[in-house]
């Protein structure tokens, strides 16, 4: 019979303040850039914007290789918010913000899409499809003027489930998750899958900005994020862990089962916004947005070695027989 083996974790106390480990550079030198979300594959990282409403392609270290033809996506304005990638069918998921002011500027930003690349590395326009991720929040009653915004997309490694994650409403950080099959087939069942209180800063909450799914333990890193407005100071970032898969067993009371949230890194990165997450090649990539447009701070890139999360969640496997 085949042994079934069950992934455990001790998880200890969280990094505090800006001793987070890993580098950062600027991203490119782009006037207004603001990354808001990011993927990883084969070497390079894609990255979405909400201000030129554009993919752009840079190497792991942050430097410039390409500006995707975004006319090939169906909307010029959908307000990008996140990006993810399933890497078997090699597949990007890039989610507009589904936020609105009036029912028009609603249905304009409520935009989800699937593309992949050609062999030319440009968006392969073929490939390109619109799921209707806002029917199924509309079910929820949350799809209205002022009524939610995206900020996480994060999709499994079964390619199965994509988990969307809410910086608005604002009370508690929330996660909801949807099957590909239901988006696919145009009936997409929205559910709730996970919502924590991500606390805040000097009174400012910490919310939901970026998702990534990690295999290794089954579960989501979810970024939060601070900013004060109309300011656009930015007080710190959280990062998170939460488990998804039933298998991953906590020890330590207080965080790490399925449902729960357990705080990694907490007020990082102080004067930046963590906007995107994406792990590959062993290393985990924050891009942060940073409100270039207004704060003049540019985009950058943190790119931090896996094994440093690692240690930091005091990560220690133990196989046990079920
Ligand atoms: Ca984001």
């Amino acid at each position: 019979m085949k042994t079934r083996w069950l992934l455990c974790c001790v998880l200890a106390a969280p990094v505090f303040g800006n001793d987070v480990p890993g580098t950062i550079v600027e991203l490119g030198s782009f006037e207004r850039l603001e990354a808001s979300g990011v993927s990883y594959a084969a070497g390079r990282l894609a990255v979405v914007d909400d201000t030129l409403n554009s993919v752009f392609l840079f190497d792991a270290g942050g430097r410039f290789l390409g500006n995707l033809d975004s006319e090939r996506l169906p909307t010029a304005r959908a307000k990008f918010e996140d990006l993810a990638f399933h890497r078997d069918t090699e597949t990007y998921f890039a989610v507009g913000s589904h936020e609105g002011w009036t029912d028009e500027s609603l249905r304009q930003l409520s935009v989800l899409l699937e593309f992949r690349f050609d062999s030319l590395d440009s968006i392969e326009h073929a490939s390109v499809r619109q799921l209707p991720l806002w029917e199924g929040f509309d079910e929820l009653g949350l799809w209205k003027p002022k009524g939610m915004k995206i900020e996480g997309l994060a999709v499994d490694d079964s390619g199965q489930t994509l988990f969307v994650g809410l910086r608005q409403p604002s009370d508690l950080a929330r996660v909801y998750s949807v099957s590909l099959a239901s988006l696919r087939g145009g009936e997409p069942k929205v559910t709730l899958l996970l919502e924590f209180d991500a606390g805040d800063a000097e009174d400012t909450p910490y919310c939901i900005s970026a998702m990534t799914w990690e295999p290794v333990l089954g579960g989501l890193l979810i970024a939060t994020s601070t900013e004060q407005e109309p300011s656009h100071r930015f007080l710190g970032n959280r990062l998170w862990f939460a488990a998804v898969d039933a298998a991953v067993v906590p020890i330590r009371a207080g965080g790490g089962a399925a449902g729960q949230a357990v705080l990694v890194w907490d007020r990082f990165d102080e004067g930046m916004k963590a906007e995107g997450l994406a792990l590959g090649a062993g290393k985990l990539f924050i891009v942060y947005d940073n409100d270039q447009d207004d704060t003049r701070i540019p985009s950058r890139l943190r790119v931090v070695p896996m094994e440093a999360v690692f240690e930091t969640l005091d990560l220690r496997l133990r196989y046990v027989a079920p």
